[in-house]
């Protein structure tokens, strides 16, 4: 934990750590998203005082539909209780509902040298090059400082994200420093939090890229998404990539390996056991083993989905009242930011 010298920060309730992170409500979530921060976010929550957030308003630079952003939310919020965020834990809330979140994402563009932005992984591969470049919206250039915003508002120690996410939280760290460095003591520098198993779980059809939503939205070979039935995940399971061998041997190629992975995070055991225990067996049989534990894991949570979705009223009253409790901490950082900033 980093908190900068000299600080005079809230401390998190109960003196517990203080975790931040979020989802964008596009398109199904996948075994990446829930394996990656979901799964965490849950088995944790006693550990840490959480704040979990549907970040919408990142939505929009990918689903301009207002129709599938509206039921997504809903969709997410109801995930989000299936997978075990207890309300009375943790903060569950919706990022455009508080409105300190585009405020200070304003506030940290004007503190953020635009080659940072322009060398991020993601934009890079998301805005192309030539005429396609042209045709991006400047949300998907500006997106890391949106989620800086959501993070330096609640005075986040820990960022408990997948290692996709790694550069973003260095890049809210860079800004955070640099704001701090002109301006005084504003915010307090998060740390990542990324798992040993299960943090870069990889697409089925092509283990060299991470699983995607936006990739499953037009591959649907490429993601196990949370919310397929059985029979679904052990087709696209039988179909995931692998390669020539006839069983598991080292060094395994990258669609075992991310088999592999998947079975050592679902199962809670190191990657070094899991390789020796599926030494030597076939594919078919390690597709068997990975389809049974996936399915383990996510039919339980299917049904406290369909239970959760079906009372629209409750999801509501959850997503404002944990608005109303995020707003009130994000509003105190975000008046010290403008503060600093010479604006109050
Ligand atoms: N493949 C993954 N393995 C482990 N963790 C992952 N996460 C995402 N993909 C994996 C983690 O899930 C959280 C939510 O991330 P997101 O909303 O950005 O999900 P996404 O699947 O990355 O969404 P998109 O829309 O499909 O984005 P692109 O197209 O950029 O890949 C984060 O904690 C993330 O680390």
């Amino acid at each position: 934990m980093s908190i900068a010298p000299g600080s005079d920060f809230p401390p998190p309730r109960g003196d517990r750590p203080r975790v931040l992170s979020g989802i964008q409500p596009t398109f199904q979530l996948h075994l990446g998203n829930y394996l990656g921060a979901l799964r965490h976010w849950a088995s944790e929550q006693h550990s840490y005082d959480n704040f979990f957030c549907i970040v919408d308003l990142h939505a929009l630079t990918v689903v301009p539909d207002p129709e599938l952003v509206r039921s997504s939310v809903l969709e997410l919020a109801a995930l989000y209780l299936a997978c075990g965020l207890d309300p009375g834990r943790s903060v569950i809330f919706v990022q455009s509902q508080v409105p300190a979140h585009a405020q200070l994402g304003w506030i940290l563009e004007c503190h953020t040298p635009l080659g940072w932005l322009e060398r991020m992984t993601q934009f890079r591969s998301k805005a192309g090059t030539g005429r396609e470049r042209e045709r991006v919206s400047a949300g998907v250039l500006t997106y890391p400082d949106l989620m800086a915003a959501d993070i330096l508002l609640y005075n986040a120690e820990f960022v408990p994200v997948g290692d996709d996410q790694r550069q973003h939280v260095e890049l809210c760290r860079d800004i955070a420093q640099r704001v701090n460095t002109l301006r005084g003591e504003v915010f307090r520098i998060p740390e990542p939090l990324i798992r040993a198993t299960g943090a870069r779980v990889m697409g089925l059809d092509d283990p060299t890229t991470k699983m995607s939503k936006s990739t499953a939205l037009v591959k649907p070979a490429h993601a196990i998404l949370m919310l397929d039935p059985p029979d679904v995940v052990r087709r696209k399971i039988s179909r995931a990539t692998t390669d020539a061998n006839p069983a598991v041997v080292e060094p395994v190629g990258a669609g075992v390996a991310n088999l592999l992975d998947i079975h050592a995070a679902i199962r809670g055991d190191s990657r070094a056991d899991t390789v020796a225990r599926f030494t030597g067996v076939s594919y078919g049989g390690l597709k068997q083993a990975v389809t049974d534990a996936i399915n383990e894991v996510l039919e339980p949570v299917q049904a406290r989905y369909r239970h959760w979705r079906a009372d629209e009223a409750v999801l509501r009253t959850v997503l404002a009242d944990g608005a109303e409790r995020a707003g009130v901490v994000a509003d105190a950082t975000l008046l010290r930011a403008q503060r600093a900033m010479g604006l109050r």
